[in-house]
């Protein structure tokens, strides 16, 4: 197992559009169990398998409150939505920002589980708004795409210039570190 970067917004890869699953191997379900493992991390409800820089439609959620009930969705499919409901939302790739976002109250979704076996699943509440953005991941959508764009953009603004703080001071870092050895050589 291991705890996979997670990409942060506005880097465009998180705007790529995940490929369906063609075979539900060893390869898939080690990527399910690094993605679980990265989630519990985080931690967070839900990942997508684009957050992680994996182009494949694959979603893991534990929407409970023991973070005891592991979900993984492989090509998941919504086939019927019903009414609306509005939640505030956060995102792994937005960190430090919630926005209320009006998705489908209930959801009923179509999914391959992690032995490559379909299955269906009605969700409503908490669960059915985390399906509904990390299948939105999948498509290359965000929730700040469910806002205005001018909350859009000063979040995209604060987070390019915290992206750029961070690497000033890494850069500083690996400066400081070469410097060292010679330093100690004189
Ligand atoms: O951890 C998460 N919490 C959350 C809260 C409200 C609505 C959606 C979410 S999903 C988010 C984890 C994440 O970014 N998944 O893609
Ligand atoms: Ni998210």
């Amino acid at each position: 197992m291991a705890i996979l970067d997670i990409l942060i917004f506005p880097d465009p890869r998180l705007r790529q559009k995940a490929r369906p699953v063609e075979q539900v191997d060893d390869q898939v379900r080690r990527l399910v169990d690094d993605m679980l493992e990265t989630m519990y991390a985080a931690p967070g409800i839900g990942l997508a398998a684009t957050q992680v820089d994996v182009q494949r439609q694959v979603i893991v959620i534990d929407v409970s409150e023991g973070h005891d009930s592991p979900l993984c969705f492989i090509n998941p499919r919504i086939v019927a939505r019903e009414g609306t409901e509005q939640m505030d939302e956060g995102c792994l790739s937005v960190p430090g920002f919630f926005e209320t976002v009006t998705r489908a109250d209930r959801v009923t979704i179509e999914a391959l589980d992690r032995d490559g076996n379909p299955f269906r699943l009605e969700a409503d509440g908490l669960l059915s708004v985390c399906m509904q953005h990390e299948i939105d991941h999948l498509d290359g959508k965000l929730f700040v795409d469910h806002i205005s764009i001018l909350k859009r953009q000063r979040i995209r603004h604060k987070l390019e210039k915290q992206r750029k703080e961070r690497q000033h001071a890494e850069s500083a870092r690996a400066r400081e570190a070469a410097a060292e050895p010679r330093r100690s050589a004189i």
